[in-house]
């Protein structure tokens, strides 16, 4: 298919492509296909007051009804699946087969929402004072602005949309400026399911397209309680301490740095596909992405050898070709990024394998993935870079895998490729993995939306998608009822009038 035909499939019109300030460039040949209007700032005040007013009506409708909207979404977006997934490739470069895998997670995503609006529990809690009952309740918060980043267009957007509508919460989308298609394409879909639903109020979904100074009135305004965003230790450093200072809920998923701790017992074979995986899938460019290796130094020479000949053998090239496995970087830029961070490992005396600029197609940003065996953990090592390097780090006891592991700033996943129990459990204990995710025997990336996601440290603290991290999008009240007709105080307190 053209570009002009995916973006048509995907339901974008002339009025979405053309006439705006924003160019909009396929990563895969660098081609511009489009110039989207974007969302003044002036008009923040307004759009952000519109969420409020549908707030006051959705936070009534009862959640079970909410979901219902979500289930909707989830059956639009299994009808859009080809359409979408193939407009992630366009936009972000990723291959087919991921493109569709993004989809799939926010369908995902809505069909764990949709089970959860008939859930939403509280707790009934024993009071020590007779004829009382205590409980906690979860209530809705209010417009929940969400901020992604262009590596996951669109599921990171469901993830918080999903949970927020379920909880009565509208939402106010701004993504990423270099994947504003995506996101259009996406509010379509939003749509249909809007007017399938029928009495939603409007304003309930909003998008906002623009740079700093849209995202910064979502971060700054009093009426907005919660606020998600996904993207570099950078940007949350800046938004996180501002919506702090105004009272409101930060919701951060940030950097990552993850690393793999190859055992002696480690099944190699097995350990091989995950690093493929993990450090080239998406390019390098998941937070999850497998970024250091520190194996056992029984092992690391056969692992490495295995290593160099799988990346020698990497089909790297137009991502809607079949058979490949490593699309374009999402610009010029990023590639020149990791170029200069291989120049900085050299320096830090890394031996670098692969790492080269390469034409894939003509006009995009493609890369052969790196291996770099590292003296150390060095300065370089510990910055994430968001592409396709691997800094492999030798261990000799478990305890210096776990601080090598645990030493850098971020927090978001982990894992072990280890067939010992004693080693596999250490991990996960409270002495092991200081991470939000931590795995055995399976690779840090790729994680299924059931559980909760986001991590520790730079990484932010936020937890989005699975388990109860729609707690995250509610207020929780505590509520003490009498039924009693005396008026005991608690603690034993007497107070006679
Ligand atoms: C991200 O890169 O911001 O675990 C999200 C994963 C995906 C989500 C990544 N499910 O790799």
């Amino acid at each position: 298919m053209t570009h002009a035909e995916i973006l048509a499939a995907a339901g974008l019109t002339k009025t979405d492509l053309a006439g705006g300030t924003l160019a909009v460039h396929s990563p895969i040949d660098g081609a511009e296909i489009a110039k989207v209007h974007e969302t003044q700032a002036g008009d923040m005040p307004a759009i952000i007051a519109r969420s409020q007013a549908a707030f006051r009506q959705w936070r009534d409708v009862p959640a079970p009804r909410r979901g219902e909207l979500v289930r909707l979404l989830g059956e639009e977006l299994r009808a859009a699946k080809a359409a979408l997934g193939a407009l992630v490739t366009l936009e972000v470069g990723k291959i087919t087969s991921e493109g569709l895998g993004e989809v799939q997670e926010m369908i995902d995503i809505c069909d764990f929402a949709v089970g959860l609006s008939r859930q939403l529990y509280g707790l009934t809690i024993a009071s020590e004072r007779p004829g009382h009952r205590m409980a906690e309740t979860w209530h809705p918060l209010g417009p929940v602005g969400i901020i992604s980043a262009f590596n996951f267009p669109v599921a990171v957007w469901s993830w918080n949309a999903a949970l927020a509508l379920v909880c009565g919460n509208p939402v106010i989308w701004k993504p990423s400026e270099k994947t504003p298609l995506t996101a259009i394409a996406t509010h379509k879909i939003m749509e249909r399911a809007l007017a399938r639903f029928g009495d939603a109020p409007e304003g309930l979904c909003q998008l906002v397209i623009g740079g700093p100074a849209v995202g910064d009135a979502l971060v700054s305004s009093k009426d907005v309680p919660v606020l998600s965003a996904t993207g570099s230790t950078r940007m949350g450093s800046i938004v996180g301490p501002k919506v702090a200072a105004r009272w409101g809920r930060p919701i951060l998923e940030l950097g990552g740095n993850n690393a793999m701790i190859v055992a002696p017992s480690a099944d190699l074979e097995m350990a091989v596909r995950a690093i493929a995986f993990g450090a080239v899938g998406t390019a390098g460019q998941r937070c999850t992405s497998l970024r250091r290796l520190i194996v056992h130094r029984s092992v690391r020479d056969d692992l490495v050898k295995r290593l160099a000949k799988v990346y020698a053998k990497l089909p790297v090239g137009d991502p809607r070709k079949a058979g490949t496995l490593i699309g374009p970087l999402i610009d010029i830029g990023s590639r020149d990024r990791m170029l200069k961070q291989l120049e900085k490992a050299k320096a830090e005396g890394g031996k670098v394998h692969g790492g080269q600029a390469v034409e894939g197609v003509k006009g995009g940003a493609y890369v052969t993935p790196a291996l770099v065996e590292m003296p150390g953990q060095t300065a370089t090592v510990c910055e994430e870079c968001f592409a396709p390097i691997l800094y492999v780090l030798t261990y000799d006891t478990l305890d210096e895998a776990l601080t090598l592991q645990n030493e850098v700033p971020q927090g978001l996943s982990s894992c072990i490729f280890t067939l010992n129990l004693r080693e596999a459990e250490t991990f996960l204990s409270a002495s092991g993995s200081d991470c939000g995710i931590a795995n055995v025997n399976i690779g840090p990336s790729g994680a299924e939306i059931g559980g909760a996601f986001g991590g520790e440290k730079e990484t932010g603290g936020g937890r989005e998608s699975g388990s109860d991290a729609w707690k995250g999008y509610m207020r929780r009240q505590t509520s003490t009822v009498n039924f009693s007709a005396k008026l005991p105080l608690a603690q034993g307190v007497e107070f006679p009038v």
